[in-house]
């Protein structure tokens, strides 16, 4: 059922100069045109828990997961092309927004999992399989799959889930050759970054890709890549499958809005009260920490 959100995504809070035209907000990050025709990428601030854009930012986050992108997809070039033009932007989202050239976007959300959990583990559960790819038994929320596995998704309407679809219904989408290109290169993507992730102590569980072409019809990486907002991060030293793993990035906003102290009943539609200060900074901190880990360069 597709629920209206209540929770309605504000207006950008920035302003931009002359020529800049609003394309489309998502839950954290904005879409613009820019004056030479190209397309302004903003990370806003916002963060996103249980369905709900929560009503406290934690500040840096968008210049944090912009330069966490922008170092992935340097580590990705050799195997996919992307988006990215320049870093030159306005003042009012110096560091927090990219140019990147306009594609045409294939509608389909390309998923990897090395782990298993969320609504990957659901279908397990409920079909033994995900998206078609069968999995043989004994595994739980959390387990190493024997091997990475392509599950793509729809690209849901703001407000409503993305859907798991079978690759059978991408062929049907996009074309044969176009669905095994997107299907190898995000596999072999997620191979490289889950390598280089593993090497520095963190679990790449799962992430999200978006492909478009160019007038070339080149495949082409666009969207951010390997943020915490489209991964799932774990700390390796904590990982215990059997359970929910503790997210390496909201985990601290989770445990709090849950808690007696939050005051918050996540299953009436009330919207999630402010974050305390101290839990605000200790998330930006991991956010810090993430981004640290994973690239060894500071937050610029
Ligand atoms: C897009 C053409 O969530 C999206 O945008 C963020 C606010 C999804 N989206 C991406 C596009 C891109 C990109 N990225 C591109 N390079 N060219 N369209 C449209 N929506």
């Amino acid at each position: 059922m597709l629920v209206v959100p209540t929770n309605v995504i504000p207006p950008p809070d920035y302003t931009l100069p002359a020529g800049y035209s609003h394309l489309y907000s998502g839950k954290v990050r904005d879409l613009w045109r820019t004056p030479e025709d190209l397309l302004l990428f903003v990370a806003s601030d916002r963060i996103s828990a249980y369905d709900w854009v929560l009503p406290t930012p934690i500040p840096d986050k968008g210049r944090i997961l912009t330069q966490a992108s922008l170092w992935w997809f340097d580590q990705l070039s050799d195997i996919c092309g992307n988006h990215v033009v320049s870093t030159d932007v306005p003042d009012a989202v110096a560091g927090r927004a990219m140019i990147c050239r306009q594609l045409e976007m294939y509608p389909v959300e390309c998923v990897a999992r090395g782990y298993l959990t969320g609504s990957g583990l659901a279908d397990y559960l409920a079909k033994g399989e995900v998206c078609g790819v069968a999995l043989g038994p004994g595994l739980v929320d959390g387990s190493r799959l024997p091997e990475p596995i392509f599950t793509p998704a729809t690209k849901a309407a703001l407000g409503d889930h993305d859907e798991n679809i079978s690759i059978a219904d991408v062929r049907a989408a996009v074309g044969g050759d176009t669905a095994d290109r997107l299907r190898l290169t995000t596999l072999a993507l997620y191979a490289r970054a889950e390598m280089i992730a593993r090497a520095r102590g963190i679990i790449l569980a799962d992430t999200k890709f978006e492909f478009g072409h160019d007038g070339d019809g080149r495949l082409t990486l666009a969207d951010e890549v390997l943020t915490p907002d489209s991964s799932r991060y774990w700390p390796a030293a904590g990982w215990l499958p059997g359970r929910t793993q503790p997210s390496f990035d909201k985990q601290i906003v989770r445990d709090w809005l849950t808690s007696p102290a939050s005051g918050w009943d996540r299953g009436s539609d009330a919207p999630p009260p402010e974050l305390p200060a101290e839990v605000v900074e200790r998330t930006r901190a991991r956010y810090v920490e993430v981004l640290e880990l994973l690239t060894g360069q500071p937050l610029a």
